[in-house]
């Protein structure tokens, strides 16, 4: 952003950063996921930004690394994400024990991008082995959930097993999770990059049959949305029709993947989930999509007219059923499709689309010194939090700065962008 002054300002402060000094945490623990995505992560893409020349920023992520590399000291070498600074530091192998810890999916499958990219950069291959042995778990099971080719949003913990649970989702729990299978296949640059691809491609397939469907809304736009599928004890599946911002990152993902594998179905199922999260944008009170909302999902695809009679009593919410938790919190997955599509396509209706919802969002948001989370969007004037995820910014602001900018600022070609959008180089062969 031409920030040359506050990016070193910013930069002498977070190296002087003391992770080694748990007094100086706010808590115990840590969660291994967060502090991936969001600090290394971030360490890394500043060091890249930098065009590598700041080795104070790789040695960080590198101390950072180290530490987390302790939450996979366990017989079974999986990473507890519960983990707690000063026993890391203190070494006592046996205290870091899975068993008691968080079994979401999205925890253990979201660590690959950072992990393998720490290893690229300072050529220490324990950190990419350190996150191998997780996808050999989950590749070794894929084919064997209760929805094969999905993963469960809940697993067995204590024996690593992903064959029991039945809900299924691309949003909270689990979304990053598929998030890192096809980035990964831009990333690892090793003989795993096929057993990256098919991994995504099976996922994804199973996504496409189960999970996303076209709701019944008044202007029958032709949209899509992903909602959920719970498998019953009999083996069937139903699906839910019950969305999440969190999952509008679907469409970005499979118009990038259908662009890579040129796959042109997957190019056009992530149009029109994209276009899915669009209208919950222009369509809902306060001009923003609900955090959990649901609305009716039409047997078929291609023939889905509103019916005043199905729609009886919720004609008023314009295609929403209801909206399970009416928050805005600030997050970027809409407009992280929206800068995909942009880029994949070169369509100016998704900057169009894009300035719209930057108008609305700032309108409803703005602050005086930052931006606020917001109680609920389904009414015209939501009430503000006194709250601002480190997301706003890392995530939310930078699709929207990067679609307004020319494609060659952070090309596709040359990065990829981790789950907290922070940017990682491409390895050439
Ligand atoms: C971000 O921290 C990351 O994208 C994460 O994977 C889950 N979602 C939030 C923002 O909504």
């Amino acid at each position: 952003m031409d920030l040359g002054a506050e990016f070193k300002e910013a930069t002498d402060a977070a190296i002087k950063i003391d992770f080694s000094d748990p007094d100086k945490l706010t808590k115990d623990t840590i969660s291994v996921f967060e502090t991936t995505i969001r600090f290394v992560g971030g360490f890394l893409a500043a060091f890249e930004l930098t065009d590598c020349k700041d080795l104070r920023l790789l040695d960080k992520a590198a101390e950072l690394g180290d530490m987390l590399y302790v939450a996979f000291d366990n017989p079974n070498r999986m990473p507890t994400n519960t983990w707690s600074p000063k026993i890391a530091l203190n070494f006592p192998e046996r205290e870091q024990r899975p068993g008691s810890d968080d079994n979401i999916f999205a925890h253990l499958a979201s660590l690959s991008m950072e992990f393998t990219r720490l290893s690229q950069l300072t050529g220490d291959a324990r950190y990419f082995d350190a996150i191998q042995r997780i996808t050999q778990v989950l590749h070794g099971q894929q084919a064997s959930t209760k929805l094969p080719g999905m993963w469960p949003q809940r697993y067995d913990v204590e024996n690593y097993d992903f064959r029991h649970g039945h809900k299924f989702t691309l949003g909270a729990e689990a979304h990053s999770g598929y998030e890192y299978l096809l980035k990964m296949v831009l990333l690892s640059g090793t003989e795993s990059t096929s057993q990256y691809e098919s991994m995504y491609k099976f996922a994804m397939d199973t996504a496409i049959d189960h999970l996303f469907f076209r709701p019944m809304v008044p202007d029958n736009s032709d949209i899509l949305l992903s909602g959920k599928a719970i498998v019953h004890a009999d083996g069937h599946t139903s699906l839910i029709p019950e969305s999440e911002h969190l999952s509008c990152f679907v469409g970005g993902m499979l118009a990038m993947g259908g662009r890579i594998f040129q796959n042109e179905t997957h190019l056009d199922t992530g149009r029109k989930l994209t276009e899915g999260c669009a209208w919950g944008y222009r369509t809902s009170p306060a001009g923003i999509l609900p955090e959990n909302y649901q609305t009716i999902s039409c047997l078929s695809r291609s023939h889905c007219k509103w019916d005043v009679m199905k729609a009886r009593g919720v004609e008023f919410r314009r295609g929403f059923t209801a909206a399970c938790d009416p928050q805005y919190r600030l997050r970027p997955e809409a407009i992280e499709s929206i800068f995909y599509l942009y880029r994949t396509t070169g369509d100016t209706k998704y900057q169009d689309i894009a300035w719209e919802m930057f108008q609305t969002i700032e309108r409803q948001t703005a602050t005086e010194f930052g931006n606020a989370e917001l109680t609920n969007v389904m009414i015209d004037s939501p009430r503000k939090k006194d709250a601002m995820e480190s997301f706003w910014m890392a995530q939310t602001l930078k699709y929207f700065y990067l679609i307004f900018s020319s494609p060659e600022l952070i090309s596709l070609d040359d990065f990829v962008l981790n789950t907290e959008a922070h940017p990682f180089r491409i390895p050439k062969p």
